[in-house]
């Protein structure tokens, strides 16, 4: 693949309880972000870090009553709000953008800004739906609730930052599910997104669930987004995040799954935009974690062993 990857940094941690994702894009940096990407034959062009305040001087609450149960919304509003921006600005020079989190929260700002100009299919690598509204939140973590605010569920049906007009619920597929709170499975089994969960992997293998997944994201969109959320891992393999859950995919998986990815794109060229989220380097250990989202984004960009 021959193209300019701008990474965006975004050392965000409003929507999540722990604390330390907000050091994310720099160890994914240290983990050798760079050379892996020149590795797999890309540019890339570190824009540096958005600027996000500390959370320390922020209440979480100040959003509230209205807006339910959610935390630091009006942090996140304006922190995805400028990078929506960004990553619009990005694809429109030709780009792709790949933005570091931070929390999960921030693909609000990567959706709405890769859909801005396009109808957007969605590839969700994760262990958990994030399909939380502030209505229907157990924790009130907003990084639980980026797909309801793009598809503007609940309440953020009223918060148009937080939309994505171009994303369709039936352009948007889950694979490695395996945490999914009791709401969210009524929504999940309601709705028109696809979910592939661990016990599909297990059954089918990882390069034919990402293929279906591929062809339910790219079946009548101009392109996709990729959302890489590091618990979608096993533990063992990636232990620096907020929110591990046993049973993920492991480390050849994982690689496998975003190989087939840029397959994909270098057959139609369709990936627009991607994010690596959820890395905590004060839970990691040498920083495993952060190095192992390098080497993925390094695959999906067309990283090849020969
Ligand atoms: N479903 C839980 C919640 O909404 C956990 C979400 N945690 C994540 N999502 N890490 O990827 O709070
Ligand atoms: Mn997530
Ligand atoms: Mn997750
Ligand atoms: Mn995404």
């Amino acid at each position: 693949m021959d193209s300019t990857v701008r990474i965006i940094g975004v050392p965000m941690d409003y929507g999540a309880d722990r604390r330390g994702v907000d050091m994310g894009p720099s160890a994914i940096r240290y983990g050798g972000l760079g050379t892996e990407l020149e590795d797999a034959g890309v540019e890339p062009v570190d824009g540096g870090d958005l600027f996000v305040p500390r959370a320390e001087e922020r209440d979480p609450d100040a959003g509230s009553p209205r807006r339910g149960n959610a935390k630091f919304l009006r942090e996140i509003e304006d922190v995805c709000t400028r990078l929506s921006d960004r990553v619009a600005d990005a694809i429109g020079n030709g780009e792709f953008p790949l933005v570091l989190g931070g929390d999960h929260s921030v693909s609000i700002g990567s959706l709405r800004g890769s859909s801005r100009d396009a109808d957007l299919g969605v590839i969700w690598f994760d262990a958990h739906a994030d399909l939380n509204t502030p209505e229907t939140s157990p924790s009130g973590n907003v990084h639980g609730m980026p797909l309801s605010a793009t598809l503007g569920r609940g309440m953020f049906g009223e918060m148009e930052w937080a939309n994505a007009s171009g994303v369709r619920e039936d352009a948007i597929a889950y694979v490695g599910l395996r945490s999914i709170d009791e709401r969210e499975r009524k929504r999940v089994r309601e709705s028109e997104l696809t979910a592939f969960t661990m016990s599909d992997i297990d059954e089918r293998g990882i390069t034919a669930v990402v293929e279906d997944a591929l062809s339910v994201a790219t079946d009548g969109t101009d392109g996709i987004h990729v959302s890489l959320d590091l618990d979608w891992l096993d533990p063992t393999t990636a232990p620096g995040v907020g929110t591990p859950v046993r049973g993920g995919v492991t480390y050849r998986e994982a690689h496998s799954a975003l190989e087939t990815v840029s397959r994909r794109h270098d057959a139609d060229g369709l990936i627009r935009s991607m994010d690596v989220v959820e890395v905590n380097p004060i839970l990691d250990e040498r920083n495993e974690t952060a190095t192992v989202a390098a080497e993925l984004a390094a695959s999906a960009f067309g990283k090849q062993i020969l």
